[in-house]
C-alpha cells in the first residue's frame, strides 16, 4: 500500500486545526495510508499543544500504534518548532520528518477543502511521477470571500511567475495545495526565503507532467492572515532568486 504524508504548517490556527484534521479523516482515501504531520512554530495561541492533546485522545491513534504503513489507515504527528521561522522551512521540516511516498501540502485555515484530497491522490496514483495541483483558476475552481485587493495581488503574482519565470503550463502556480512524489523533493535544493514552495518546485522541475484539480478557495474565517508587506517583499526576493536560477541554467546549457 502506498503512503501519503499530509504536511500542514500552522501558526496561530487554534480555531481551525482540529476542524481540519476531522475533515481530513472524513475524506481518507482507502487506497492509501495517510499520515498527517502538523508543523507548528510554537504558536502563542497554543495550536501545537491543542494538536498534542487531540492526538492523546484520538482513538484511531492510540488504539493502533502499529508500525507505519502496516495495518492502520491513518496516523498523526505534531512537530513543535522553537519559534516562528518561516513557512517554507516549516514545510521542509515536516517533509524530512514524514515517511510517505507522496507529500501533500495544505494550509490549516480551512481555505483548502479536504474533500478534494481523494481526487488529488487518485491523480498522482495514476501518474506517479507528476505534480498534482489544486487550482482556483481552472474550470469550476473559484475564490470566495477575497477582497478585490487580494485578488489583484494574487493575479499579479501569478502573472509575474508565468511571464518572468516561464511557468506557463500551470493556471495556479501560487497554490499552497498540491501533491508531489517524495523523491522529487529529495532531489531538489529549496533555498528561497519566500512563501510559495510550489513555485520554486515548478521552476526547478520544468519537465514534470502536471495535473490540476479545481477547487473553491474560501477565505479564512478564523485566525489572522500572515499576508502583509513582508510576504510581498519576500515574494519579490524569491522571484528574483528563481529568475537568476533560470538564467544560470540557460547559460550553462549554451
Ligand atoms: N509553521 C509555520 N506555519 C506558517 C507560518 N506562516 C504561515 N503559516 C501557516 O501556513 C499556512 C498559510 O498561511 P496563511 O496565513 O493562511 O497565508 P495565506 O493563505 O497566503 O493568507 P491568508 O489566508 O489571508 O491568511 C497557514 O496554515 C498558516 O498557519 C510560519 O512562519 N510557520
Ligand atoms: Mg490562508
Amino acid at each position: 500500500m502506498y503512503t501519503l504524508s499530509i504536511i500542514i504548517p500552522t501558526y496561530n490556527e487554534s480555531d481551525n486545526i482540529i476542524k481540519l484534521i476531522e475533515k481530513i479523516k472524513e475524506n481518507l482515501n482507502p487506497n492509501i495510508f495517510t499520515e498527517i504531520v502538523v508543523v507548528d512554530d510554537n504558536s502563542p495561541d497554543g495550536t501545537g499543544k491543542i494538536v498534542q492533546s487531540h492526538i492523546k485522545n484520538d482513538a484511531i491513534y492510540t488504539e493502533k500504534e502499529i508500525p507505519f504503513g502496516k495495518k492502520n489507515v491513518y496516523n498523526i504527528h505534531v512537530l513543535i518548532r522553537k519559534e516562528k521561522n518561516g513557512l517554507i522551512p516549516a514545510i521542509l521540516e515536516g517533509v524530512r520528518f514524514s515517511q510517505g511516498d507522496y507529500i501533500l501540502v495544505m494550509d490549516a485555515d480551512l481555505s483548502h477543502p479536504p474533500e478534494i484530497i481523494p481526487n488529488m491522490v487518485e491523480k498522482i496514483l495514476t501518474d506517479s511521477n507528476s505534480i498534482v495541483i489544486a487550482s482556483r483558476y481552472i474550470e469550476t475552481g473559484a475564490i470566495v470571500g477575497w477582497p478585490f485587493r487580494r485578488r489583484i495581488i494574487s493575479k499579479c503574482a501569478a502573472i509575474i511567475a508565468k511571464i518572468g519565470l516561464r511557468v506557463n503550463n500551470v493556471t495556479d502556480p501560487m497554490s499552497g495545495f498540491f501533491v508531489v512524489p517524495r523523491s522529487l523533493l529529495e532531489h531538489l535544493k529549496i533555498d528561497t526565503k519566500g512563501y510559495k514552495i510550489l513555485l520554486e518546485i515548478l521552476v526547478k522541475t520544468k519537465d514534470m507532467p502536471i495535473h490540476e484539480v479545481p477547487y473553491t478557495f474560501t477565505d479564512r474565517k478564523s485566525g489572522k492572515s500572515k499576508m502583509g508587506f513582508n510576504v510581498i517583499f519576500d515574494y519579490i526576493g524569491s522571484v528574483w532568486q528563481l529568475y537568476n536560477y533560470g538564467r544560470g541554467n540557460k547559460q550553462q546549457k549554451k
